[in-house]
């Protein structure tokens, strides 16, 4: 320190130096105090992430809608605004992928000034259509409607890449009306107001989301964007699962923290100081973003101003002189406390400086001055440092990893100009969060550039989401349907309109679930899924019930299910007979669950008239005919076994038994797999086709025919008028074909070959095999939704159809899986819901508890299908706690147990009876009495 300019006491110094030691102590935060702030910001960052709490965080966690960083095929040409950092700036960004990768980008800055700020919300954005209007015209390019992004650097709720309402301003902005509104709105009627030219507003992003993305083109690792410029805030790339404000659970979306606002419910008062209090309660938002006022430029410069007035106060700077310049708010701008610390700088300089902000200053002054910038852009620099080691942390946690490796992209001018800034901020990170090794990468570009590229991935997304909006159901769309599907069980179950109902609510001459009670050796045969199983099931009972099975798959080729009835029975026969066989039981004449998995009429047990096939399966001379009876005689007509047929169930009632085995609450069976279908267990009294009005009854509702007669047209779409055409059965099963596996693949097929002949995939390549029917089946679906290796599955499986797919084509393609895929499970959320409502409103309760049990290829095989479902039913009937139970052993097991109680409770007398002795109504009555089945 060079002093030889002081002239004062040593002790007089000495005691001059406690003081202001006094007043700096509590900028200096001790490691221990950085790490609370740190451990402090970590739990603000999950308050904003969680459903309950985020409503009051202080610390927002906006999500962005951005899923993905550049990946380098972004291409064309963009309009990009960057408003709310110190400069205004229009840019236009012209951008290139492929070998010629590169972004050109022209920016006029314009100014704004402190009037527009602080005006009216209409004279703001009247300003930023003039600058627009300004800068197309100097570009030459006015006609052109460019697709836009607009970087507004404030808090913004978004629900959608270009919808964001802004939450409050911050800074140096206090224009009137804007908050609480959508300020894209605002820019199109703006731009409408001023008839000038049109913009396709595409995206509104935050500037940390455009300096990651700016970051990102250069370095894919960029997950974390920071800006430490006239405000402070960071952006991070967080896991969907981790964000329970938004839908899905796959893949990250770019969160933006606005933890400016850190502290604003007190809990870093412990290291604010009168200084920051004074300069929060001098501010445009007193109160808010107090950590902010604590680390950004807008507001180090007064922080510093208010402890020189308390030092001059105190008589220890400018001989206590208080002149008008120091009580002048903001006179002390970041870029002076720049100047002032830096290391190059002699004293005479520091006071020259002090010289032209009207502070005549002595040699020590300056020295004091210097410090006391030194002080608070250092405080400020460290807690910016604890703040991102808490993001830091967050990301090695989710990634699950010992040792994290991460870019964090920054802008701002506080970072980029301050001598210190940049690297105290460095150094917290590494002390704090030592297992994690930090790149920070300057943003050269400012953030025009990432927002220019999110507009080309939004661009991109959302030409598919208008081409497939008719399937975005929203919950109201869904709530509807719920509705329209109550209703029509309720047609289902009425004697008068049963005949007309399309939902068929079939009763199935089930009871109950089974008790435990249930013991015997019985065969199963389970046909209409994807396999013909059928299956040896031993129920016994030592100490507790257990079943045990063995089971056999057998193929059931396409001649047979579309050839003659008597040939598909013949091969249910024949592959019996070979089971039996092999089992060694051809001389048992063992009790027979049959499931059979298409819609049936029943009036017992053992009998089912086929009403329509279904799926795959078109067998003439089968429908209206009891498939029990075809059975039994192409089992006669054999000769070589004998078996006894005592129950015929659906698979849906299967599955709801075979899991009411383990779960007593199991109450609903749902198949979501070949085909779809529910079946549950509903009051005797509202059953007008069965006799009785005790206890209850499952009914098959066979909900695959739900909007048959016209009542979903306004969902259905016209890929699903085309699947419905090139069908074994059109105009029938229209809710299965919008749901179901047999169908999605081939739906993603169509809505593919569509995009292509519109030149939206493949480059318009359309090649046979992406024209061949049933060529992109659900297993893909499913693979390429699988998270990790989703992209490269697709990249595979397009290549497979000849259409040489690029990256781009690959994201496209997921993203009509995962609309596809969305809208299956949340129409049959739909559905389901109206069946708990029903239960729901049967038990006469607030609030249901029940179990469903689940079955079906696509439910089990599709990585995303089941958490979607669970999601969407719970928000959709929020009063009830519903427990979805996978059927590990498939209905086999179910079919069994029903034809067990069949068993018990058919003594040899009444067995005859309904073995075609049907004598007198007295002994028919016996037969459905409660205590049967
Ligand atoms: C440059 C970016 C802009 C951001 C600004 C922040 O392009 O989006 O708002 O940095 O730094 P400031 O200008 O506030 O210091
Ligand atoms: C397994 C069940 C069977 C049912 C099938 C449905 O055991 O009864 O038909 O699930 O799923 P899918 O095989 O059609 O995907
Ligand atoms: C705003 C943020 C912005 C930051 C940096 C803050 O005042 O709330 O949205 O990212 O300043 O510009
Ligand atoms: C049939 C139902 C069956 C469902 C699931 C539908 O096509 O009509 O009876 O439950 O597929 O396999």
């Amino acid at each position: 320190r060079n002093w030889e300019h002081c002239t004062h006491l040593p002790d007089q110094l000495a005691a001059q130096r406690k003081e202001i030691d006094a007043v700096l102590e509590p900028f200096l935060l001790s490691p221990e105090t950085l790490r609370e702030v740190k451990n402090k910001m970590r739990t603000e960052l999950e308050y904003g992430l969680k459903r309950e709490t985020q409503g009051s965080a202080t610390v927002k966690m906006l999500p962005t809608y951005v899923c993905g960083t550049p990946d380098g095929t972004e291409k064309g040409k963009f309009l990009a605004l960057d408003l709310g950092g110190t400069n205004f700036r229009v840019l236009l960004v012209k951008i290139r992928s492929g070998r010629r990768k590169s972004v050109r980008m022209y920016n006029k800055i314009f100014a704004i000034p402190l009037e527009i700020m602080q005006g009216t919300g209409e004279e703001l954005f009247d300003h930023i259509v003039h600058c627009i209007a300004d800068f197309l015209e100097y570009m030459g390019i006015k006609g052109a409607r460019l697709p836009l992004g607009f970087t507004f650097s404030f808090p913004c709720k978004q629900a959608s890449i270009d919808k964001g309402t802004l939450v409050g301003w911050t800074k140096g902005f206090k224009a009137t009306d804007c908050e609480g509104e959508d300020v894209v709105d605002m820019l199109r009627e703006a731009i409408k107001r001023r008839n000038e030219f049109d913009l396709d507003i595409v995206a509104v992003v935050n500037d940390t989301v455009g300096t990651m993305m700016t970051c990102g083109y250069e370095d894919p690792n960029c997950e974390i964007g920071l800006i430490a410029g006239t405000g402070s805030n960071v952006c991070y790339m967080e896991d969907m699962k981790n964000i329970e404000i938004v839908e899905g659970n796959e893949g990250k979306m770019c969160i933006n923290t606005e933890w400016g606002g850190f502290g604003d419910n007190g809990c870093i008062d412990n290291i604010r100081t009168e200084y920051d209090k004074e300069v929060d309660e001098g501010s445009l938002n007193p109160g808010k973003q107090r950590y902010e006022k604590m680390t950004s430029g807008m507001y180090l410069g007064e922080i510093v101003r208010q402890i020189l007035i308390d030092l001059t106060k105190r008589g220890l700077l400018f001989r206590g002189q208080i002149s008008e310049s120091l009580r002048k708010r903001g006179i002390f701008e970041t870029k002076f406390l720049s100047q002032i610390e830096s290391d190059r700088l002699a004293l005479l300089q520091v006071r020259q400086i002090l010289q032209q902000l009207g502070l005549d200053s002595t040699c020590e002054d300056s020295i004091i001055v210097k410090e006391v910038c030194g002080a608070v852009s250092r405080r400020a620099a460290q807690l910016c440092g604890a703040g991102l080691a808490a993001i830091v942390e967050k990301k090695r946690e989710n990634r699950g990893v010992e040792h994290l490796q991460i870019t964090v992209g920054v802008d701002g001018t506080l970072y980029k100009l301050h001598p210190h800034f940049s690297r105290v901020l460095q150094e917290t990170v590494k002390e704090l969060a030592p297992w994690c090794d930090v790149t920070f990468m300057l943003s050269e570009d400012g953030s025009g550039k990432g927002a220019a590229l999110i507009t080309a991935v939004a661009k991109r997304l959302r030409n598919i989401d208008k081409y497939l909006y008719a399937m975005r159901l929203s919950d109201e769309t869904l709530i509807d349907i719920m509705a329209r599907f109550r209703r029509e069980m309720k047609n289902g179950l009425s004697r008068d309109f049963n005949p007309t109902a399309t939902v068929k609510m079939l009763p199935t001459f089930v009871r109950s679930i089974p008790d435990g009670s249930e013991k015997g050796d019985f065969i199963a045969l389970d046909l209409g899924g994807s396999y013909f199983r059928i299956l040896r099931v031993k129920v016994s009972h030592e100490k507790k019930q257990t079943v045990q099975m063995e089971s056999e798959i057998y193929n059931t080729p396409e001649d047979i299910m579309h050839g003659s009835g008597t040939r598909l029975f013949d091969h249910v026969a024949e592959c019996l007979g070979d089971f039996m066989e092999k089992q060694q039981i051809k001389d048992k004449k063992l009790p027979v669950g049959f499931t059979f998995s298409f819609p049936c009429r029943q009036s017992k047990l053992d009998e089912g008239v086929l009403i329509t096939w279904t799926k795959r399966f078109k067998a003439s001379g089968v429908e209206g005919a009891d498939v029990v009876k075809l059975l039994n005689r192409a089992i006669k007509k054999r000769g070589d076994y004998d078996a006894d047929i005592m129950a015929v169930v659906n698979d849906t009632v299967g599955t709801m038994m075979t899991c009411g085995f383990d779960d007593q609450r199991c109450e609903v069976g749902l198949i979501i797999g070949t085909g779809t279908n529910a079946c549950y267990m509903e009051e005797m009294r509202h059953i007008d086709l069965v006799e009785g009005d005790e206890g209850r009854m499952c009914i098959n509702t066979e909900w695959g025919a739900f909007g048959d007669d016209g009542s979903l047209e306004d969902i259905r779409t016209e890929f699903d008028r085309e699947i419905d055409r090139g069908s074994l059965n059109p105009g029938k099963q229209l809710f299965e074909k919008m749901v179901s596996g047999l169908y999605m693949g081939e739906l993603v097929r169509l809505i593919l070959v569509k995009m292509a002949k519109e030149g939206l995939l493949f480059e318009g390549r359309i090649t046979p095999e992406l024209l061949t029917k049933g060529k992109f089946e659900t297993k893909h679906v499913s693979a390429i939704e699988k998270s990790k290796e989703g992209l490269s599955k697709a990249k595979d499986i397009l290549t497979r159809l000849g259409v040489e797919p690029s990256h781009e084509d690959c994201v496209a393609v997921q993203h009509v899986c995962t609309i596809v895929s969305f809208r299956s499970a949340n129409l049959v959320a739909a559905t389901l819901g109206a069946i708990l409502c029903q239960l729901r409103d049967n038990k006469g309760v607030g609030r249901l508890r029940t179990t469903v049990g689940v079955d079906g290829s696509l439910y089990k095989m599709h990585p995303q299908y089941a958490r979607r479902l669970h999601k969407t039913t719970r928000r959709l009937v929020p009063d009830s706690d519903v427990r979805f139970l996978l059927s590990e052993s498939g209905s086999g097991k179910g079919a069994a147990m029903v034809t067990a109680v069949a068993y018990r409770l058919a003594d040899p007398l009444l067995l005859a009876a309904l073995r075609g002795q049907r004598k007198g109504r007295g002994l028919r009555r016996r037969c459905f009495s409660p205590a049967t089945v």
